[in-house]
């Protein structure tokens, strides 16, 4: 997940040399960078490395990946006429798509590679707001309340980019497609499924048609857990404040899921916490099968990799007696 990147010594030493941009745009060196985590922590799975952010970019905006994390020179929440400040060239995404090929080509087989987008909304909060210094996106959740056609709108727009991205992908041989909505807790849940869920099913559903696995992940959705249905993904991802057993309960049978440790134990020399938390886990698998063990929400920079590496290792060789 986002981040992971930045507990690896090895991409730390890349960061050396490279800025951030730079290693996203690079085919070579982004393919390089997204089979790091295979390499160095031997997890299951590859995800593309690249940021949800690159639809915005698509659509016109300038933006700038800083320290304190990505900032749009003109958001769209300070601008009159918010639409016709955009200017779509879906063709800013075609360094992606030479990633992809490279990956696919050179990767280990039976490792699968993830392919993501943002979810709308999540976008709109990032493309309305411009920076992610208030992590509450007040003007996003405003235009969502005093201006629905326009927030509809750029949903629409938004959609409309990612769903031809999400295809693209397809088409260069993705093997599992992530959707993430970052920001779903910000609304009321019942809002929330009137304004966003059409928008990400317009996603998860273009991209299941063409014989794509999708994992949904909803953060922070708390009760709306219940209504992730077969209808919307084949997996969702849950973040570490709902217990996993009782995702289960609340989530369709049909749907696998995915999480949901929480990252931030991984932060200090912590065994005996990972080792009573891992125990959990290998409880929960080893009566669940349609389950992907993974963090609940992105590794952070001051995660150990020794740590994580210790969970990849605890999780591979546990015994699942199924
Ligand atoms: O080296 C650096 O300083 C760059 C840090 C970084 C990285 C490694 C950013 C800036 N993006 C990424 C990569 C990234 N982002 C991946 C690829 C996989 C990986 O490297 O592990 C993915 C899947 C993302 C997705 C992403 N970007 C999300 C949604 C996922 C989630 O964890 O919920 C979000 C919200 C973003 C925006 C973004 N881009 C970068 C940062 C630091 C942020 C978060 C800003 C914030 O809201 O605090």
């Amino acid at each position: 997940m986002r981040q992971a990147g930045r507990v690896l010594p090895s991409y730390m030493a890349l960061r050396e040399k490279y800025s951030f941009r730079e290693l996203m745009t690079d085919p070579s060196l982004a393919a390089k960078v997204t089979m790091l985590p295979v390499y160095d922590l031997e997890v299951d799975a590859a995800i593309l490395f690249s940021d949800i952010l690159v639809i915005p970019e698509a659509l016109g905006m300038k933006l700038n990946f800083t320290d304190k994390g990505p900032v749009f020179e003109n958001p769209l929440g300070s601008s009159e006429n918010r639409l016709s400040m955009l200017k779509p060239d879906v063709s800013k995404l075609d360094h992606i798509y030479k990633a992809i090929e490279i990956i696919i080509k050179d990767k280990p087989a039976g490792i699968p590679l993830i392919g993501f987008c943002g979810a709308p909304f999540t976008t709109l909060c990032y493309m309305v707001q411009g920076n992610s210094s208030n992590h509450n996106f007040p003007d996003a959740v405003k235009l969502i309340y005093d201006n629905r056609k326009t927030a509809l709108k750029l949903l629409e727009i938004i959609t409309e980019t990612s769903v031809e991205y999400a295809l693209s992908q397809v088409k260069r041989g993705i093997d599992v497609f992530q959707l993430f909505e970052t920001h779903a807790g910000l609304l009321p849940s019942e809002l929330y499924f009137e304004v966003a869920l059409p928008f990400v099913k317009k996603i998860t559903s273009a991209v299941r048609g063409n014989g794509v696995p999708v994992i949904f992940f909803p953060k922070d959705i708390g009760s709306g857990y219940s209504k992730m249905n077969f209808d919307i993904a084949d997996a969702v991802s849950v973040d570490a404040q709902i217990p996993i057993t009782e995702a289960r309960k609340m989530i369709d049978s049909r749907v696998a899921l995915q999480g949901n440790f929480d990252q931030r134990i991984l932060s200090d020399d912590n065994k005996t916490v990972t080792e009573k938390e891992l125990e959990k886990f290998l409880e929960f698998g080893r009566k669940e099968n349609k389950w992907i063990f993974n963090t609940g929400h992105g590794l952070m920079p001051d995660n150990l990799f020794e740590n994580v590496k210790f969970v990849v290792n605890r999780i591979k060789n546990a015994c699942w007696e199924r």
